[in-house]
């Protein structure tokens, strides 16, 4: 089976099961769950990083590539997993953070300590550029007392990796054959696209200096690169980048399968519809019309030159989307499977994150003291420096927190619903009583809708290969497309607001056959009223 017609579900290590009750999820609680994942219908597990980590930000500071932390558990834990998982027919997926290395790794403490060869591993310089951390204040941090800075793009306990220097890239590409020889068949490079760094460091104002570092020509030669020296001698192999501040003439070039780079990408900018003036930290509804004219540029541009997008519209750093997307109050089941038709009938390889498939919600917090994040802490002095009011931070903070897709998942209305008998390291949701995965599967909807996606994308494969275009591009409520293979064509059909809206089917379609429908729709005629955030997809 290709890439093209699996499933990939992401787990948050952290926040999914944890079996030993100290709070924390674990590999084990993973293990245990692989039932549950078979039931839906997943074919892999992409796992947020496992390995030793100081967690500030928890887990993508990698400490050691090659271990396992043991807050998650040992080895041999992922062993037994990976055994599990195998036997169920789900395939393992690790997060690969290349880009950088928590300063408490072994390489940045030698390079500390006076050692050329690793000093090498870095990106040191006399001179700082005036770039911005994504994580906020400058990008460069004293290394030691040398007088010198070195790069980091993220907090000051990630430094970057200087991928220049080829002994740096030898050591990476032993990384992923150390976790190819234990079966991993999966590999989600972490910001990948910001690993090529020029020589010369340039001081650059735009965008907090991201032109400068993002998306450079040499970053191409370095994942072909690690491409032919590791996974891509192995077919079975599936590689996902997630890149940062890119475009969709980049992610062709990551993804045309003669280039042989990556197999998708990860892109943001729809998940930006929401940002006033594109800035993260404020508040604003989304903007429909440019998230349908993203969908079709990137779904055309995609299909006409064979590149491949990673679907998605939840991980561990968005607060869920049926919170930005959906009136939750009134249609959070049916904006949950609206959501779901939008993407798992796209041209692309849908990604489904934890909880999304019961149609969990952010967590409601009522403090600041219940944020964990270091992003979001950050985020919330900067907004009490701009002026900002505390209750008014604090409400930014809440819209746009990483930790609303970071909390444990719901089980069941239990005790700490279900994930532990500790107590656990950020609190758990509101909603956590009427949602919950037990509750879902005895008379809930979401869940069953999601494994007829996942079914549908195995059994047409003008789901899983055909092409993309655009369907009524200019319509105020409607987002649809039409795939197209071998004679046969899917029209999908997705309102994205709570009020009705009517439209006129194609003639082509007129007497198609209807896959899938959130609401029960019968016939096809040569109009059809869509309900409040009606999917639906009509075949032929
Ligand atoms: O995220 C990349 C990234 O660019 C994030 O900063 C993203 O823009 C932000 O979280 C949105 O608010 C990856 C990981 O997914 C994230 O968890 C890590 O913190 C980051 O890289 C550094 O490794
Ligand atoms: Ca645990």
């Amino acid at each position: 089976m290709s890439f093209k017609e699996k499933v990939i579900y992401q787990i948050y290590p952290k926040s999914f099961l944890d079996t030993n009750h100290d709070g924390v999820g674990d590999l084990l609680g993973i293990k245990q769950k692989i039932p549950y994942l078979k039931r839906l219908g997943v074919d892999m597990i992409w796992i947020s990083p496992i390995y030793p980590s100081p967690q500030n930000d928890n887990g993508y500071d990698v400490a050691n590539y090659t271990a396992i932390n043991p807050m998650f558990g040992t080895m041999s834990d992922f062993e037994n997993l990976m055994k599990t998982a195998k036997e169920h027919g789900i395939e393992v997926m690790l997060d690969m953070v290349f880009n950088h290395v928590s300063t408490d790794h072994e390489w940045f403490q030698k390079a500390l300590a006076g050692e050329k060869k690793y000093q090498d591993y870095f990106i040191l310089r006399e001179e700082p550029t005036d770039w911005v951390s994504k994580f906020g204040g400058n990008a460069w941090a004293p290394f030691g007392e040398t007088g010198k800075y070195y790069l980091h793009l993220f907090d000051k306990t990630q430094a970057d990796l200087n991928w220049r220097n080829p002994e740096v890239r030898e050591e990476l590409y032993e990384v992923l054959r150390f976790w190819m020889d234990k079966g991993v068949k999966g590999f989600r490079f972490d910001v990948i696209n910001l690993i090529g760094k020029d020589e010369v460091l340039k001081d650059c104002s735009e965008n907090d200096g991201k032109p400068a570092y993002t998306d450079r020509p040499i970053n191409h030669d370095y994942i072909h690169g690690m491409n032919q020296e590791t996974f891509g001698n192995d077919d079975e192999i599936i590689t996902v980048g997630e890149m940062s501040f890119t475009t969709v003439g980049e992610c062709i070039l990551y993804t045309k399968p003669e280039r042989k780079e990556l197999n998708m990408t990860f892109n943001f900018h729809h998940l930006k519809v929401d940002y006033q003036d594109g800035k993260k930290w404020t508040q604003m509804p989304f903007d429909f019309a440019k998230l349908k004219e993203l969908f079709h540029t990137w779904g055309t541009q995609m299909s006409e030159e064979n590149g491949w997008n990673a679907l998605f519209w939840n991980n561990h750093d968005q607060p869920r989307a049926l919170n930005r997307f959906i009136d939750v109050d009134n249609y959070r089941v049916a904006g949950a499977k609206m959501l779901a038709g939008a993407i798992h009938l796209n041209r692309g390889t849908p990604y489904i994150y934890m909880g999304e498939e019961i149609g969990m919600l952010d967590p409601d917090f009522d403090t600041m003291e219940q944020y964990v994040d270091i992003e979001s802490l950050n985020a919330y002095q900067e907004l009490l420096v701009e002026g900002k009011t505390k209750q008014e931070a604090f409400e930014i903070v809440k819209r746009k927190s990483r930790d609303n897709s970071r909390t444990p998942i719901q089980w069941d209305s239990g005790e700490y619903s279900g994930f532990s008998k500790g107590t656990p390291w950020i609190g758990l949701g509101k909603s956590a009583n009427e949602i919950n995965v037990a509750k879902e599967l005895q008379e809930g909807s979401i869940f069953s809708y999601y494994q007829q996606l996942i079914k549908l994308r195995k059994e047409y494969p003008v789901i899983a290969e055909g092409s993309y275009e655009a369907f009524l591009p200019d319509h105020p409520q409607l987002y649809g497309y039409i795939r197209r293979l071998d004679g046969h064509s899917l029209l999908v059909l997705n309102n994205f607001f709570p009020q009705e809206t009517t439209i006129e089917v194609p003639e082509e379609f007129a007497a198609g056959q209807v896959l899938i429908d959130n609401y029960s729709t019968e016939v096809v005629g040569k109009e059809l009223t869509l309900k409040p955030y009606q999917s639906l997809a009509i075949y032929r």
